[in-house]
């Protein structure tokens, strides 16, 4: 509990209560009760996590055996500074493993991240199961410095590795009739105690436009800070859509779907009115229940995260307003 306040303060964090999602609270009230922790219990299994949550991941392998260039798609690689591999790592979004920030550091080493498949299907002319091995030599992996935007209120700058979402869908082929991409990930409750808990449809499912998913900034990460991804980071393989809010970047994906309907996503059909299908960056279409114009910098001023303005789509509009030529954004948030 200490750990955990202190944390917070640590990371600027403490602010985060009033705009986290409320449901996520009496989830966690839920969790508590369910799990019905002894002290003695809880302890051990947070004296077990920080022993190795930041070396943990035996997954975590030196990724620089493999050609990892800087990228050269415009706008990959942002200027503002980067946050330490610490705050990137303990400061977490992943409902699978608990609703708490801190919760995938301390949970998600229960994760067994190989073997691992990526299934690509639906509307493709050749649709494929990938393995990590090929996924990792199917393009030159590229380090790229992404703006991560979440949609309660913070931000972080990472680098992640990985190319283009687009080379995988090439690979398979896409039908004419292929509209949206769907990406599901792993449920699997005997490793992910967050999915004892209700609030979002499991398997957490994320969507793409069609165009959006082939935009050269759309990301196949399968590593950040000069490694592969550790598990509370999405690994082996997520997705990171820099111009929207980071509930878009699903981690830890075993299907990618391409379908002619718009997918049933999973912050969408939990609360259609706060969270669109959509949700570009945008800080003039506030959440319902906070302002979107600005933001809490994380790992970049020490105690005090900076707050900052928001942007248009993250800072990437030059790149990508011109998807949503036309769109009344307001209406299609
Ligand atoms: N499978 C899955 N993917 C997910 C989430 C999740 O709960 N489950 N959370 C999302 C949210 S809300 C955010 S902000 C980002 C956080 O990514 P990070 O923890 O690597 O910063 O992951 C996204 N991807
Ligand atoms: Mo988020």
């Amino acid at each position: 509990m200490v750990r955990k306040v202190v944390q917070e303060v640590w990371s600027g964090a403490a602010a985060e209560r009033e705009v986290t999602a409320e449901s996520a609270y009496i989830q966690r009230r839920q969790w508590l009760q369910l799990a019905g922790l002894g002290v003695g219990a809880g302890v051990a299994a947070l004296a077990s996590g920080r022993a190795s949550a930041l070396t943990r991941s035996p997954q975590a392998m030196p990724i620089s055996n493999l050609p990892s260039v800087s990228s050269a798609v415009a706008g990959a690689r942002a200027t503002d500074k980067v946050a330490p591999l610490k705050d990137a790592t303990t400061y977490n979004n992943f409902y699978e493993f608990g609703t708490d920030k801190s919760d995938p550091y301390e949970n998600a080493h229960t994760l067994i991240t190989s073997p691992w498949t990526v299934r690509v299907e639906g509307l493709v002319g050749k649709p494929r199961t990938f393995d990590i091995d090929q996924l990792l030599k199917l393009a030159p992996i590229e380090e790229r410095i992404y703006r991560l935007r979440c949609v309660e209120g913070w931000s972080m700058v990472i680098p992640w590795l990985g190319y283009s979402l687009s080379k995988v869908l090439a690979d398979v082929q896409p039908l004419s009739s292929a509209k949206y991409v769907q990406f599901l990930t792993l449920a699997d409750a005997k490793t992910m105690p967050g999915l004892r808990y209700g609030g979002l449809d499991w398997p957490y499912s994320e969507g793409l436009r069609m165009d959006e998913a082939m935009h050269p900034l759309t990301m196949l990460t399968v590593g950040m800070y000069g490694k592969t991804l550790p598990n509370q980071s999405g690994a082996p393989v997520r997705v990171m859509v820099p111009w929207k809010y980071g509930f878009k970047s699903a981690k830890s994906i075993v299907t990618i779907r391409l379908t002619d309907k718009q997918p049933k996503t999973a912050w969408h059909e939990a609360a259609p009115q706060e969270y669109g299908f959509y949700s570009n960056v945008n800080p003039d279409v506030n959440h319902p229940r906070w302002s979107q114009a600005t933001e809490r910098r994380l790992g970049d001023g020490g105690l005090f995260a900076k707050r900052l303005d928001t942007k248009l789509f993250n800072g990437y509009a030059e790149q990508v307003a011109q998807m949503y030529a036309g769109m009344d954004l307001r209406r299609n948030f």
